[in-house]
Order: C-alpha cells, then structure tokens, then sequence
C-alpha cells in the first residue's frame, strides 16, 4: 500500500473513484463475420460452404474475413488467400462490396440511434452504446436483447453483444460467446471474471507483448494484479496505470460520441407495388406514421428544429426520385398533407416503396446536453 500511495495509486481504493467507475452501463456490439454474413445472407448457397472474402488466390491479396465454417480450418482475417486455400482446398472466395456492407451498416447504426445518442462507431460492424441514462427505465440487458433483435429482424444479420460497465469488460463480453452473443460483466461478477481473463484480452497489448509475458509466466490478469508498481512500469512504461487498471475490471475511458441527429427517417417496400392514388396515399400515411410514432419516442423532440422534410419513391421499375422541402420549427400534424403534395406530383406510376424522414438541427441551447 506504500508502494501505491508512492505512485499515486491510493486513491483507486476510495469509494468515490470506485463508484464512478461502476455507475455507467455501456454496450458493445460486434456484427459475426460481418461481410462473410452479408454475402451468405443474399446468396443461401453460401451458408454452409466454407466462405472467405478477399483477393483471388493467385494474386498477393489477403482475405478481409471468413464465415465460421471456414475458421474450422483455421482461416483468419488478414490471411493470405493462397495460404487459406492451401488449409481449405474447397474455400470460396468472393471480392468483397464494400458499397453494400456500407448500406447495411448504416442501417445497423439507424438501429443503435434509436435507443440512445451516445454511440462511438468504431468500424463499420461495430460500436459502444452508453444507456446509462436509458438503462434508469429498462436494463440495460433489455435494451441490449431488444438491440439484438431489431438487428436481426431488419437486416437478418446477427449480431453479438457485451453488456457491463465500462468499455473493456463490455467489448470482451461481446466477443465472450461470439457468434450471436450475449454476455454480461456486473460490477459484482468482474473481480472473479478478471482474475481469470487471459493478458490478450487487455486493450492495446499487441501480439508481441503478450507472447514476451507469457514467456515470463504472466498470463491473466491476476498475475498482473499481483505485480507491484515498480515491476509494472518496468514492464508497460507510461501504460502501466492504465494496464493495472484493466487487470482490476477498471477502465475509464468514455463512450465518445459527439453525436447530434441529422436526420431521421422511415421506408416500406410494399408488399405489393401500389397503383392508384387512393392506395399510395393509404401507403405514404403507414409509413408517415410509422416514422412519427418512432420518432416521438426515441426522440426529445424539442431538442430539434426541423430544417426539411423528406420524401423518398421507387417505383416498380427501381427508378427512385427523392423531393425535399425546406420547413422551418417544429412539426405539426399538416405535414402530413405537406407530404401528400409532394407525392401527388409524382405518383402517375406503380410505387414500389415510399420513404419519408426529416432533417434536423439541434437547437444551440441543447447542444452540450450530449456531452453531459
Ligand atoms: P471484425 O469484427 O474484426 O470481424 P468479423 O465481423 O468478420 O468477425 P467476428 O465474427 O469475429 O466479429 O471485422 C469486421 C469486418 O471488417 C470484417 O467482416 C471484414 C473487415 N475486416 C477487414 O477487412 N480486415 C481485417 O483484418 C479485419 C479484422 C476485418
Ligand atoms: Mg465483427
């Protein structure tokens, strides 16, 4: 304890440090074999064969990922192709569309928007939620599930989940039961949890490192729990707080978001392309309610101006043309009719799909609610 108070270390012990570092309830969600999953999802043929997607064999290309059929044979992301063929003779390779990924990662994030503002994307298949704030109505394990589900309906991707207080222990509960996940680190499960958790685990420690550590038998992080100060820096530099920290379950970095709503919006492909004008008004109003009954309830509304209302159409034959109006302060039920005018101009075809949404401008007094 002398050692600690040497280092600056004493006041981890006190109760305030401690609390704070508890209270927060933060998700991490990670799509499975992300663009392998995509292609298996528009290609039904693809879901049982060993599936990789990357460069073709022959050339110097790596693989981007594989489905988890192919990681039976000890296939990786970042791999050779020629090295993967050789471990699985029979794997499939595709190019991978990245315009595509793009779209359905957009469409995951609309997901995440709402349930809560505070969102660090960190790639295009995966991101913190901070619900802390959410979490006082519903568990934050609700929220997380619902997330889970919504994702699976709308995109029929799964996706895998850590839920827990702080970044660390939720990004390695997301990756705790992979694929389709579902793992939960309680402030009261972490000090067993982590005692156990391998060093690979620990954010920022690469390869190299670790294998240097598991040469000198330090291999979970109670083996670093148990190291003193002067040992650890000697060993991590000017990571070392940051490192005994996270061997502790501690981490207390936030989930940065800086995120403001820009827009929100709503579409339906109907089941059937809708001819007259009596059908695609009933249509524009399902999917007009729809998105406002979404909005109202993801969003405090007065935290927004409505800067322009939005409406999107396909038609049968894919052809899609989008109208936008500008539209000053807060929205009222005439927008409905709004809405309708701008369709009746473009409504003497079959429609396919009506999409409508709004863009918004936080109001400058809410701006730094998001920061709170
Ligand atoms: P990851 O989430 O790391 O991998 P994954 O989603 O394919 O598999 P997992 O089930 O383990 O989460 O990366 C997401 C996507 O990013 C992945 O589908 C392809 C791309 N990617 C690369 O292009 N190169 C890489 O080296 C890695 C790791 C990922
Ligand atoms: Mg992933």
């Amino acid at each position: 304890m002398e050692d600690m108070a040497l280092f600056g270390l004493d006041h981890l012990y006190s109760g305030t440090f401690l609390r704070k570092c508890i209270g927060s309830k933060i998700l991490h969600f990670d799509l499975d074999c992300f663009y392998a999953a995509v292609e298996m999802r528009d290609q039904p043929h693809l879901r049982t064969v060993p599936l990789a997607i990357g460069g073709p064999p022959n050339s110097r290309s790596v693989l981007c990922t594989a489905n988890y059929e192919a990681r039976k044979f000890g296939i990786r992301s970042g791999m050779s192709s020629s090295e993967a063929v050789r471990l699985c003779s029979h794997l499939v390779i595709l190019p991978p569309d990245f315009s595509k990924y793009k779209s359905v990662s957009e469409k995951v994030f609309t997901i995440f928007q709402n349930y809560t503002e505070k969102i660090e994307g960190l790639s295009l298949d995966e991101a913190y939620l901070d619900v802390t704030q959410e979490s006082k109505a519903v568990f934050a394990s609700s929220l997380a599930k619902d997330i889970q589900k919504k994702v699976l309906k709308e995109t029929e991707l799964t996706i895998s989940c850590g839920v827990s207080y702080n970044k660390f222990l939720a990004k390695v509960a997301s990756d705790w039961r992979k694929p389709n996940g579902f793992y939960v680190i309680t402030p009261s499960s972490a000090p067993s949890f982590v005692t156990q958790l391998k060093i690979q685990y620990l954010f920022g420690i690469g390869k190299k490192t670790v294998a240097r550590l598991n040469e000198m038998g330090i291999e979970t992080c109670l083996d670093i729990q148990k190291m003193s100060p002067v040992r650890l820096k000697s060993l991590f530099g000017s990571r070392y707080l940051d490192i005994f920290l996270m061997a502790h379950g501690i981490d207390t970095r936030r989930v940065e978001s800086g995120h403001e709503r820009k827009s929100f919006s709503n579409e339906e492909t109907f089941s059937r392309d809708l001819f007259d004008e009596n059908e695609q008004k009933q249509g524009l109003f399902r999917v007009y309610k729809d998105w406002r009954i979404s909005f109202f309830k993801k969003e405090r509304l007065d935290c927004y101006d409505v800067t322009h209302l939005h409406l999107k159409v396909k038609y049968f034959d894919h052809r899609v043309v989008t109208h936008e109006r500008k539209y000053c302060g807060s929205l009222e039920f005439n927008d409905f009719e709004l809405l309708f005018d701008f369709l009746k101009s473009k409504c003497a075809e079959p429609i396919r799909l009506i999409g409508v949404g709004v863009r918004l401008e936080k109001k400058s007094s809410f701006k730094q609610l998001s920061f709170e």
